[in-house]
């Protein structure tokens, strides 16, 4: 039998060029080597404030965008995450099980309170509904991005907290391993090098998304913020913006961070962004053209709907042994 492997992406907004790069690409790959489970984590996304007809939206174009990038729904599991209750269920007994200290500690808690006015309990206790997510499909593996490698230690630290509590000796729940990508890369905004790509960034010329069209992506890729070097250059310390440039086009080229310094080499930084802009161009293209038939077709709910059925079937499971381990049920 298979090992499975769980993944989410948040309908926080468009995914973009770092949601795909740092872990989307790789899903389309691992289906064929394990059970794999790809959730649109909507329930994570109003952990900040969500305009409710975009969230509608976006959890729709989120599935649509899984199958245009090649996630095949005969061999994996397609669903929305909100379809599933057992996965807010699992929540409240894996938040009785964690500490205020150790969600607190959280960078990403940290961060996305910083952006914030009003901190909702939803955004300390998100690990939680993220340990629930992984542990209810018995998934061994976890591909996301290296931004997420704190909150898959939690879910490490739980699954030995919870066996060793309730298991009597048995392993309950799987202890998952994260799955990043090879080179570590986190994408960088286009516009600041210090902060990380989001699609929710307030600043949409600070991220691509997928759904950019040709003449957005440029634009964006020409007015990204370099320096006054001039010199295409892998330096992470004195050239952030341009070492994140080159990353971006190591990934989506397949090639070398050093053949590609090579080609710019004395040319500046303008031919070196034509050419990244027309590979992102290129990249996205036939994505938005699957996209696109998705959206307009009537497959997309008849795919979530089975997703759902079959994932549910899953969880509910797990969620039972859970409740019984605990005495709850
Ligand atoms: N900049 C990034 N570089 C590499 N990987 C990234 N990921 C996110 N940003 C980058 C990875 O994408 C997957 C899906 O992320 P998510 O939607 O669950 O949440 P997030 O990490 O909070 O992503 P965003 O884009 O920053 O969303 P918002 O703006 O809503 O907060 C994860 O595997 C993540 O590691």
């Amino acid at each position: 039998m298979k090992q499975r492997i769980f993944s989410g992406v948040q309908p926080s907004g468009t995914p973009t060029i770092g949601n795909y790069i740092g872990a989307m690409k790789g899903f389309v790959d691992l289906q064929d080597k394990y059970e794999a489970i790809y959730c649109v984590v909507n329930q994570h996304a109003i952990t900040v404030p969500q305009n409710p007809k975009e969230l509608k939206h976006n959890t729709k174009s989120l599935a649509a965008l899984y199958i245009a990038m090649g996630i095949d729904p005969d061999k994996s599991i397609i669903f929305v995450q909100s379809d599933v209750p057992a996965h807010a269920q699992a929540a409240w007994l894996i938040q009785c099980n964690l500490g205020i200290g150790e969600l607190e500690r959280m960078t990403q808690y940290k961060d996305k309170a910083a952006k914030q006015e009003s901190i909702s309990a939803g955004l300390l206790t998100y690990p939680a509904l993220m340990v629930g997510d992984i542990v209810l499909y018995d998934a061994a593996y976890v591909p996301v991005g290296d931004d997420q490698k704190q909150h898959i230690e939690l879910t490490r630290d739980f699954v030995d907290r919870f066996n060793y509590r309730f298991g009597q000796g048995k392993d309950l729940l799987v202890k998952p391993e994260g799955i990043y990508p090879k080179n570590g890369t986190r994408v960088m905004s286009l516009q600041d090098p210090t902060r990380k790509m989001s699609k929710s960034d307030d600043n949409v010329r600070s991220f691509i998304s997928l759904l950019d069209p040709p003449k957005t992506i440029i634009k964006k890729i020409k007015s990204a913020v370099t320096d006054s070097i001039g010199e295409v250059h892998y330096d992470v310390e004195k050239q952030s913006a341009v070492s994140n440039l080159l990353e971006i086009y190591a990934s989506l080229s397949q090639r070398s961070i050093d053949s590609i310094v090579e080609e710019y080499q004395g040319q500046g930084y303008g031919a070196f962004k034509n050419d990244l802009a027309e590979l992102t161009v290129e990249t996205v293209a036939p994505i938005q053209e699957r996209y696109e038939k998705l959206m307009a077709g009537n497959d997309l709910q008849d795919i979530v709907t089975d997703g759902a059925t079959k994932a549910n079937k899953i969880a509910s499971e797990t969620l039972a042994r859970m409740e019984s381990a605990m005495g709850i049920h």
